[in-house]
């Protein structure tokens, strides 16, 4: 029955995703669409409060985010062993250490391992860090010949020298655009990041990464609620927390999540998870991620499970080109994260992202922040490009294509230095 009524509903969606391979990127073909009631729990009673809001409303929309769209997470998998290969890195001429942890896991015969890299500010007792992932491996993001290699599977780019789906030492620093390390050496704060390959391998394919460790006999999938990619990476970065606490370099009470694009979805969903996380940082994470479904303007439901179904749990195909019928939507998820400082960008020629979708669930996060006696965004129009703004909450939208430059990383900083080291908010 259960194989039934999910044969019909990916027969459904592939049905619906042809009728979508049009595009939309007009405003004026955006449907009617009511967003669903952040503060009003699912018997209909106001959320007035933060009691509420945390006793009842919060775990209703968590429970639904698990089960509709990013799948439930096993508890029992939990770190075994933890190697430090290297305790005292030296580099930027002094300025940063630089330590590599391996995490592992080990279940009856299967074990993983992640990489941890992470550099601090040399003379930090205890740093406030950055931490997120990264796309093809740790050795990508900078050229610091020291970092280890990966030997996770990475999606083949020969003209990085990564072929037959193994990195090279040809892909040292090919991201080192996007990882401003100094600049955050230089403002105070420290960087971790872990190759997302390492805890699941971003391909439809549930035979490696973390998701065999939780199969029952004869399972070879996860089943219709059970965590897609996403979660895996959301899990991955909580295990890396469980790390931080133990870590005398680190303060493990100012760790901001970020990442950009599938990486910005999963440290949203990871924020929302995890209160342990101080901050979170969504950079250009679009459909899924912070931009609101039901505007249906560029990527859609039907598109990104057509395109990635293992980014999600198998319910979510039944919301392809149904979002009208979404319990909930992204708005929801990112008023989880508060009352903790968040921050959330777009790009200008990102229309791929919606990037007025991403602005309008920030500013309805903000409803929840409220709750907490904390300000959301501090306007209620777009800002113009390249103009910050914040309060708890802040968002930008920067002129130029889906990425994320050093220019969103300056913001980064200053939000963090907003948030952690000026008077807090009355
Ligand atoms: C795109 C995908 C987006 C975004 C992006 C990325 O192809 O449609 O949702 O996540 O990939 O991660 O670069």
């Amino acid at each position: 029955m259960r194989y039934l009524v999910f044969s019909l509903s990916f027969i459904i969606s592939f049905n619906l995703f042809a009728q979508q391979t049009d595009v939309n990127y007009d405003e004026n073909e955006i449907p009617d669409y009511k967003l669903p009631k952040l503060l009003i729990t699912e018997s209909g009673r106001k959320v007035k409060n933060v009691k509420r809001w945390e006793k009842k409303r919060r775990p209703e929309l968590l429970e639904i985010f698990k089960h509709e769209i990013y799948g439930n997470i096993p508890e029992e998998i939990d770190i075994s062993d933890v190697i430090v290969h290297e305790e005292n890195g030296v580099f930027f001429d002094g300025l940063a250490k630089r330590k590599q942890v391996e995490i592992i896991f080990k279940k009856d015969d299967r074990e993983l391992s992640a990489d941890i890299l992470i550099y601090t500010p040399k003379d930090s007792v205890k740093a406030p860090v950055f931490v997120g992932y990264n796309f093809s491996g740790n050795h990508t993001i900078s050229y610091d010949p020291n970092i280890r290699l990966t030997e996770s599977w990475v999606p083949d780019n020969p003209s990085w020298g990564i072929v037959h789906n193994q990195v090279t030492e040809q892909s040292r620093g090919v991201a080192t655009d996007k990882w401003p390390v100094k600049k955050m050496i230089e403002a105070g704060y420290g960087v971790a990041t872990v190759y997302c390959g390492d805890i699941d391998p971003d391909r439809d394919n549930f035979q490696d990464g973390i998701h065999p460790f939780s199969y029952q006999l004869g399972q070879f999938r996860p089943g219709y609620d059970e965590w897609g990619s996403i979660s895996a990476w959301a899990w991955g970065l909580s295990k890396v927390m469980d790390y931080f606490t133990t870590d005398q370099d680190i303060d493990s009470t100012k760790v901001m999540v970020f990442g950009f694009s599938r990486m910005g979805k999963a440290a949203v969903w990871a924020a929302a998870l995890d209160q342990r996380f101080a901050m979170c940082i969504s950079n250009n994470s679009g459909c899924m991620g912070a931009a609101l479904s039901r505007r249906r303007i560029g990527e859609t439901i039907g598109i990104i499970t057509y395109h990635f179904p293992h980014w999600f749990c198998e319910n979510l195909n039944k919301y392809s080109g149904h979002e009208d019928k979404l319990p909930i939507d992204q708005h929801m998820l990112l008023g989880m994260i508060a009352p903790r400082p968040l921050y959330v960008t777009s790009a200008t020629a990102d229309l791929w992202s919606d990037p007025k979708g991403e602005f309008l669930s920030t500013l309805e996060a903000g409803k929840v922040y409220e709750l907490y006696g904390k300000k959301g965004l501090p306007v209620t129009e777009m800002p113009a490009p390249n103009t910050p703004v914040s309060e708890t909450v802040g968002y930008h939208i920067r002129t130029g294509k889906h990425d994320i430059t050093p220019y969103d990383w300056e913001q980064f900083i200053n939000f963090a230095n907003k948030q952690f080291y000026s008077q807090p908010e009355e």
